[in-house]
Formats: structure tokens, sequence, C-alpha cells
């Protein structure tokens, strides 16, 4: 086992939402998470259910804007995916950045894809009790795939 391999493995829960997938930005976002060195390890194109979206989002509950983040996340399929590296989820958030892209630095994901005010192409986990909550609401664990990266001593190895 090579010493990347030891590394912890974090792993998050990345949602591409309905307007990455009607605006045809799936393909470049992946591309972020590739270009940064992320493994895929599960991927699902779905309609989530009303009822799993409030799941997804009941820390939410009983905010003004719950209801509409509910039907927006549940009104059209999406690409629910599984990203894994050490840091993932902190890594994963920066590319991302702040929650819409009317003020999302340019760089990021929701800065240079959008403008919205309501709609903003991806959810991430933000902690690793939420990714663990959230991985567990759309996959079982055998549909996590373990596999190594052929380049991931390049990617996440030390030089010590
Ligand atoms: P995050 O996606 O950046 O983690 P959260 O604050 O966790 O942002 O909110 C979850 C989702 O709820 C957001 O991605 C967005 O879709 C929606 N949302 C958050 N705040 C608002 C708001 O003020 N108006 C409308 N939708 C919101
Ligand atoms: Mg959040």
């Amino acid at each position: 086992m090579s010493a990347c391999e030891q590394i912890m493995q974090e792993q998050t829960l990345i949602i591409l939402k309905p307007d990455a997938v009607h605006r045809h930005k799936m393909g470049r976002i992946i591309s972020r998470f590739e270009d940064k060195g992320l493994k895929l390890a599960a991927a699902k194109f779905m309609q989530i259910p009303e009822a799993l979206a409030r799941r997804h989002y009941a820390v939410h509950e009983g905010k003004p804007f719950f209801e509409g983040v509910v039907k927006y996340l549940s009104s059209s399929p999406v690409l629910v995916m599984v990203w894994q590296a050490e840091g993932a989820i902190q890594i994963s958030r920066k590319l991302m950045g702040a929650t819409f892209g009317f003020d999302a630095e340019p760089g990021t994901i929701r800065g240079d894809f959008g403008c919205s005010r309501g709609y903003n192409l991806i959810h991430g986990s933000d902690s690793p009790q939420s990714a663990a909550y959230e991985i567990g609401l759309y996959f079982k664990p055998e549909e996590i795939v373990d596999y190594s990266l052929a380049d991931q001593n390049w990617i996440w190895g030390r030089n010590d």
C-alpha cells in the first residue's frame, strides 16, 4: 500500500442541481473536480422525490427558503455523486464558492457559471457529519466504488 492510500480519504456528497442539467453545465462542473484531483466514488442520475429532498434539507426546515429549495431540488433530474480525497469536503466547498452566483467569487463554480439569487447549480456537504448523512440518503454502501487512481501518488502523495 502506498503512502497516500494510508491517508484518510474523506468523502463528500455533490449534487449537480436541476439548473446544471438544463443549462448543459454538468461536464464542465465535473471537470473542475477531476482537474483538482478528486476521485469519483459513486454517481446516480435521478429525480429526487420531494420526500427525499425534505430529508436532504432537514437542517433548514422552518427557514423561509425551505419549501422553495425542496421544490427546486426535486423539480427535475439531478446528478448525485460521491467524490473522495483527503480534505474532500473543504476542497469541494472552495471549488463551489459562496451560496449564490451573484456574490460567489470568479474562479469558483457558482461564481463562473451563474448569477442567480435563487438557483445555484450545485450542492456539496458542509461537514463530515452532513456528508455521512447525505451519502446515506442516496447510496447503499455497496454502491460506493473502492479503487485506486493510476496517478494518485502524484496527486495526493507527500514528499516526506
Ligand atoms: P450551501 O448550498 O452553500 O451550503 P445553505 O445555506 O446550506 O447553502 O442552503 C442550502 C440551499 O438552500 C442553497 O444551496 C440554496 O439552494 C438554498 N438557499 C439558501 N439560502 C437561500 C435563500 O436565502 N433564498 C433562496 N434559497 C436559499
Ligand atoms: Mg449547506
